[in-house]
């Protein structure tokens, strides 16, 4: 089949602002942090509708877009999910994280504790679909589905900094608790939770640093 294509069109810029749109880009992005004390400060609907919009423009596999963003405001629904969060994470810091691991952790200051999950006003939660279903209920195979919604992870992660807004990339596991609380269908695996909103005025940060670039970056001729 012939594909169906039509004209890109390119974002024009000169190579000088091309390469000042990078330097800010990096400024602002530097600035993002993962952020474990929040504000209940609202955030309009609108919003976090264009952050996800935003993450879902990423690229994905023969574009099947293997993603869903659930986006909870409700008290009852989020007061829950802390309750069930908590519930796994007691055990994992209790026994199934191991010293190696919990001893990583001991400059984040995380522990089973997870109050920001019912004081941000949203909490995101993305959902990878494993395989599509169609109308009549048979499956349709999805591609690279993991580095799909990571990608999309990742955008949306850079719109909620953007917006001026703060997130964390939670991860309680097991997390299929979340699929059954919100109902997702058997296609759907839960992928990420993030809290969303604004940052509290009291807001603390472990005092860590980047890898210096020639660390993370190898030139090539
Ligand atoms: N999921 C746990 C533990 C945890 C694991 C890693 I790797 C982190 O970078 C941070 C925390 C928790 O959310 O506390």
């Amino acid at each position: 089949m012939k594909p169906d294509y039509i004209s890109y069109e390119p974002i024009q810029m000169e190579e000088t602002e091309s390469s000042e749109k990078a330097e800010q880009f990096y400024q602002l992005m530097n600035k993002r942090r993962s952020i474990r004390h929040f504000s209940d400060k609202p955030v309009p609907q609108q919003t976090i509708e264009n952050i996800i919009k935003t993450a879902g423009t990423a690229p994905s596999g023969a574009n099947k877009q293997p993603w869903v963003f659930c986006a909870i405001q409700s008290k009852t629904l989020k007061h829950r999910i802390r309750n069930l969060a908590e519930k796994e994470e007691k055990i994992n810091y209790a026994s199934r994280m191991g010293d190696l691991w919990k001893k990583d952790l001991e400059k984040l200051g995380t522990d089973e504790n997870k109050p920001f999950l019912e004081i941000a006003p949203w909490l995101i939660i993305i959902m990878k679909k494993t395989y599509d279903l169609d109308a009549t209920g048979n499956r349709q195979k999805n591609y690279y589905v993991n580095e799909s919604v990571g990608i999309a992870a990742g955008i949306l992660i850079a719109s909620i900094h953007n917006a001026g807004l703060v997130t964390l990339t939670h991860t309680p596991s097991p997390m299929d608790f979340l699929a059954q609380a919100l109902n997702r269908p058997i296609n759907e695996k839960p992928y990420l939770l993030l809290p969303v909103g604004y940052a509290a005025d009291t807001a603390q940060i472990p005092n860590i640093q980047r890898k210096p670039i020639n660390e993370i970056i190898k030139y090539y001729g």
